[in-house]
């Protein structure tokens, strides 16, 4: 039997991306910022409902260069969560910024904001939020902080893309909100991302830092990076939009095969759609209560992987306790986020994923019960 992977890229019909590259192939324009890059950035603004969108070679070096643009002093702290993909500290981190973990809530596993008020000082100049697994922060509370402090807002929402919160675009809350296109997630552009925001200054600037800082043919006005997403993954973009819809449809009828084999077990919490959210159905996570189910996160996994399934301890360690910040961070500072990290499993979760395959998955855990 194959093996069932933590997600699988949703790819367009390949005459239809075939079509664009024969385009391609014709001007030879492969890169910086050509047609399909203009299309596909034009398509977002509207998609998105944003006055600006910019495109990047990753999600990673959006969140990177968007902290950038905003040019912090040296040892700034900004405020974050540990429960997250490398890239959320990793952009904080090399900025010469310094991450201030705030621990997150049990119910969604974003930030706590109860917590959030006492990590702010004088040094605090951002916040850098995450809408893990597609769970939207409480961004109107992110907000009225925010505000009262003059602290700016830069959203993590990688896994974000398609949603909507009160009515409202994912991408218009914060300063900016930014995406990752890569090939694992709901929308992929096979590696990608964008960076979403209303103030225009801000477009130049990141404009000019994903391009070495050209302002024109002859003037370079700063010194920016290479981060400008080629014409060959604005083209899958452009051909996965067409999907998006049908996938996330597809998407909740897989979430729900799995909430009907899965609910109400004693010792497993699972995720729930959070009200008011139009969800992209992201991620799958199940929280194992050992003591309850009778079983650990860890031996479910093992168990899993003995079969060829192969769930991911999505987000295990905490970003604070890589060996690359030893004792620098103390991760018993963020209790919840530490127990969470410890339990949690992301189960394979994406568009073609069979009802077989959830069922057989759910039996396997449910056999793990004691
Ligand atoms: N912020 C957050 C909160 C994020 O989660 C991420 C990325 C970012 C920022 C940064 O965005 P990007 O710079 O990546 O655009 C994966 C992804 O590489 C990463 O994008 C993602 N988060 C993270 C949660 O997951 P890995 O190291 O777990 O990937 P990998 O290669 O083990 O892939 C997982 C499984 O997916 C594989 O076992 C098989 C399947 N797969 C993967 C790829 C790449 C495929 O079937 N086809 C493929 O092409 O990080």
């Amino acid at each position: 039997m194959q093996n069932i992977f933590v997600t699988r890229p949703s790819i367009p019909e390949f005459d239809k991306y075939c079509e664009i590259l024969k385009d391609i192939w014709e001007t030879r324009q492969l890169t910086n910022m050509g047609k399909y890059h203009k299309i596909f950035q034009a398509k977002l603004i509207e998609l998105l409902n944003v006055s600006n969108v910019e495109l990047f070679t990753n999600g990673h070096m959006a969140l990177e260069l968007s902290l950038q643009a905003f040019n912090f002093p040296r040892g700034a702290e900004i405020i974050t969560t540990p429960f997250t993909f490398a890239s959320t500290t990793h952009a904080i981190v090399r900025n010469n910024l310094t991450p201030v973990f705030c621990d997150i809530n049990s119910e969604d596993y974003t930030l706590d904001v109860t917590k959030l008020e006492n990590l702010i000082t004088d040094r605090t100049c951002a916040i850098m939020p995450v809408h893990v697994y597609g769970n939207i922060c409480n961004v109107n509370e992110i907000n009225r902080l925010a505000k009262k402090y003059s602290l700016k807002v830069i959203y993590d929402a990688a896994h974000a893309f398609g949603e909507k919160f009160d009515g409202k675009n994912i991408a218009e809350f914060g300063d900016v909100s930014c995406f990752s296109f890569h090939a694992t997630k709901v929308f992929n552009s096979i590696e990608g991302g964008a960076a979403c925001f209303e103030d225009r200054n801000l477009g130049i600037k990141l404009y000019q830092l994903k391009n070495f800082g050209i302002s024109g043919p002859e003037s370079v006005d700063g010194v920016g990076a290479n981060a400008k997403m080629n014409e060959f993954c604005a083209a899958m973009g452009l051909c996965n939009l067409e999907n998006l819809g049908e996938d996330i449809a597809k998407r909740k009828l897989i979430y729900e095969r799995y909430m009907e084999n899965l609910s109400g077990v004693e010792g497993l919490k699972l995720n729930f759609i959070q009200k008011n959210l139009e969800s992209n159905y992201a991620y799958f996570p199940v929280i194992f209560n050992e003591k309850i189910f009778g079983t650990s996160r860890n031996e479910v996994f093992a168990v899993l992987e003995n079969e060829g399934i192969l769930a991911r301890k999505y987000f295990y360690p905490l970003t604070s306790d890589f060996k690359c910040f030893h004792g620098k961070f103390d991760s018993s500072k963020t209790p919840t986020a530490l127990r969470i990290s410890k339990r949690v499993l992301t189960l394979p979760f994406y568009a073609d994923l069979d009802f077989e395959d959830v069922d057989r998955i759910c039996k396997l855990i449910l056999s793990c019960k004691k």
